[in-house]
């Protein structure tokens, strides 16, 4: 069984992961403690590019990475690449967007995943992206899940991310649609 390294220091997605590549017939291993990439990307794209083929080239072995993030429309598509940087934690990032959307109407957003997985050398082999949209709703809803989970109410259930269970996260998120398509691709190199 050939190892695939999860270039993520993120726990919310990193149990995504183990659950969205459990029909993959691979050895899923987390990033070294030691290895540190940073995300100097100006796109989704260049910073999961990044993330994998560093993480390939140190590991020496398939990693996989996304970059992914909320894209607010009254913000003029912000925090976007800087989702995680938008202040110093999930609760604080929460409380950021729920005052700079203070009054507006305008609550249209969408979350984007990029997902890139690079050979042991560092060369992108698959890439991935897909969105998911929905609204930034008033006050949070819900107890689950990471991140901005709580506020996004996804557009056909009318659910906050917060309040879908696995299942149903997996099947209508943006890292969910980017996985599942290329799920084929990954068993030709993981069988
Ligand atoms: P890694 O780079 O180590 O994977 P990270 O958290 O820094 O971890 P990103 O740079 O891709 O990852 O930032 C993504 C941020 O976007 C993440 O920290 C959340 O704040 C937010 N995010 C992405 N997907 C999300 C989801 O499914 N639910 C809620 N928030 C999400």
């Amino acid at each position: 069984m050939k190892n695939l390294y999860l270039a993520s220091r993120n726990n919310g997605k990193i149990e995504e992961y183990k659950k969205l590549l459990s029909k993959v017939n691979c050895q899923l291993l987390l990033q070294p403690e030691t290895l540190e990439v940073e995300e100097d990307g100006l796109t989704f794209r260049d910073n999961a590019i990044k993330k994998a083929s560093e993480v390939s080239r140190k590991t020496n072995n398939f990693s996989i990475a996304d970059d992914s993030g909320i894209c607010i429309e009254a913000l003029g598509g912000k925090p976007g690449i800087y989702s995680s940087r938008y202040a110093e934690n999930d609760k604080k990032r929460i409380e950021r967007v729920l005052k700079e959307l203070h009054g507006v109407k305008n609550r249209s957003a969408f979350f984007v995943a990029n997902i890139c997985v690079c050979a042991p050398n560092g060369e992108v082999v698959i890439e991935s992206e897909a969105k998911c949209y929905g609204n930034v709703i008033l006050k949070p809803r819900g107890n689950g899940g990471f991140g901005y989970d709580p506020i996004f109410e996804e557009s056909s259930t009318r659910l906050t991310f917060a309040e879908m269970n696995n299942v149903i996260k997996d099947s209508c998120s943006h890292r969910g649609k980017a996985l599942k398509k290329i799920i084929p691709d990954l068993l030709q190199i993981f069988y």
